[in-house]
């Protein structure tokens, strides 16, 4: 199946006529093709937004809102269809696709259709000078959204929702990895009455079209979640043309467990927030650190389900680990197993790429455990964004703390334990964005979102959302 290009409403093929493969990750084949879009399709993106934007921009909020909740119900009722595309593009099951990626995305679309109505404004009354200052927030005007490959839709839409309720016209490109739900978007977007080029979808690799909206002088925002390194191009090129930036990184986040907790809730969790969606999500508690006094229980217990754990066809119901999203990806990660070996430490289990009968072609890798001799070693500073984590005892709330922190990212932090002392010193000094006790992933959308250090600049969710795609501007009356 081919993708187009969605702009002014329309689909369209790439002006320069230039395509890309699609993989479809669950057996290694091209199953369709993509526009790979060149500067002349992002400035005709461009020009669509820019035409839109007048009227989009003032539209009433009752106006946006019902039009984003309708693009949400739309997703709802496509569910089966949206899962089974997020799964063949991507290659997680169908079952998380439905669970998980989708019903997000719905939400998405409703939570900032509601919130753009309670949205509001301050004023500050500047006593004794007989003056009011009120604080407008505007438009921003054409924004771009970079999305990656991981969540595909759902965090596609975590951008395009927030910008749109916003009044902002958007130039949106979703990962060349995994474009197939966002070009299915477009459909929805128009069923749901939303004007043409209010929203316009590029596909492309990150190097050219990617690169053409970073580089776009009237695109004034962009939002972007993907790997550091490009975090840190997009950094380096939009600043100097003073755009608004909100980058979303990467993440090596540390799950560390007391004696003291819920044990078997903090088990069932752990394998979850070690391994959901093959461990590609940025939360992922990649580094499980674990209380002396019951580190070999844990060992014990966390292997024997790991073990358990099913890896299969993405459209099996009875699937636990899907494929991998690339084989770039999949090599890489391999790549990171070679070098926990290297560096000394012992694979608890898996470690191995797995020829699944039927589809030998595809990306799968058994779910890995590594006990890593120290907390400095590659494995346990680099993302690896895998079916991979790292197992470390500690002693001292001090010494997990410390090490805890060595790392360069700082996106979120696991903790489990029943002591609310405890829980709340170390909270505070966890360098993270978001913290979880005795839970993982437990996703509240007003909060803000977003990381410390290498995992990123800005936040996104609620109103820091809507904050971000405005403008503040203050008026001053002197009466
Ligand atoms: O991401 P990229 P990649 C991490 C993870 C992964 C690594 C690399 O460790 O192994 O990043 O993944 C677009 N100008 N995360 O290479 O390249 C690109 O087309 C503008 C963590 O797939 O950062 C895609 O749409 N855009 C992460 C998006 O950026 C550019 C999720 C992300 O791709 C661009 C994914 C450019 N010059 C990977 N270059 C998370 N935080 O969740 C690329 N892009």
């Amino acid at each position: 199946m081919n993708i187009k290009n969605y702009i002014n409403g329309s689909f369209q093929n790439p002006i320069d006529n230039q395509w890309l493969d699609n993989f479809n990750p669950s057996n290694g084949e091209v199953y369709g093709q993509i526009p790979n879009s060149s500067k002349l399709d992002v400035e005709s993106a461009y020009q669509a937004a820019a035409s839109a934007f007048p009227s989009w921009s003032k539209t009433t909020l009752e106006e946006r809102s019902r039009i984003l909740i309708k693009i949400s119900e739309a997703l709802e009722a496509n569910l089966q269809r949206f899962a089974e595309a997020e799964s063949k593009d991507n290659g997680k099951p169908v079952s998380l696709a439905k669970t998980v990626d989708i019903p997000r995305a719905a939400s998405n679309f409703r939570f900032f259709g509601n919130a753009i109505t309670q949205f509001s404004s301050e004023s500050h009354d500047s006593v004794g000078q007989d003056a009011i200052n009120y604080t407008l927030r505007q438009p921003i005007g054409v924004v771009g959204c970079i999305s990656p490959w991981n969540l595909p839709l759902y965090l596609f839409t975590w951008k395009i929702a927030p910008a749109l309720a916003a009044g902002n016209c958007v130039v949106a490109k979703p990962s060349e990895i995994t474009p197939m739900t966002a070009y299915l978007l477009g459909e929805i977007c128009n069923d749901a009455g939303l004007p043409k080029g209010v929203l316009n979808i590029v596909h492309g690799l990150g190097t050219s079209t990617g690169q053409a909206i970073i580089e776009h002088p009237s695109i004034k925002a962009i939002s972007f979640t993907g790997g550091t390194s490009t975090g840190a191009h997009i950094a380096r090129v939009a600043a100097p043309m003073f755009k608004k930036l909100s980058l979303e990184l990467g993440g090596k986040n540390p799950n560390i467990i007391f004696a003291d907790c819920d044990y078997d809730d903090m088990l069932d969790t752990t394998v979850r927030s070690s391994f959901a969606n093959q461990g590609q999500i940025c939360l992922c508690g990649s580094r499980i650190f674990v209380e002396n006094s019951i580190y070999e229980r844990f060992k014990t217990d966390f292997v024997h389900k790991v073990k358990a754990l099913k890896v299969g066809h993405p459209s099996h119901q009875s699937t636990n680990i899907g494929a991998l999203v690339s084989k770039p990806h999949l090599k890489k990660v391999k790549k990171y197993i070679e070098i926990a070996k290297e560096e000394g430490g012992s694979i608890l289990c898996g470690g191995h790429q797995v020829q699944l009968k039927g589809y030998e072609n595809g990306y799968y890798l058994e779910p890995t455990v590594i006990e890593v001799k120290s907390d400095e070693c590659r494995v346990n500073q680099e993302e690896i964004f895998g079916p991979v984590v790292t197992l470390m005892p500690f002693q001292t709330e001090d010494q997990v703390l410390d090490m805890a922190n060595k790392v360069k990212y700082g996106l979120s932090a696991t903790l489990w334990t029943n002591d609310l002392k405890r829980t709340m010193r170390m909270s505070n000094q966890l360098q993270a964005g978001i913290v979880w006790v005795n839970t993982w992933m437990m996703r509240d959308l007003r909060t803000p979102f977003g990381g410390v250090k290498a995992s990123g600049v800005g936040r996104e969710g609620g109103f820091e959302a809507l904050r971000f795609f405005t403008e503040a501007k203050n008026v001053c009356i002197k009466y």
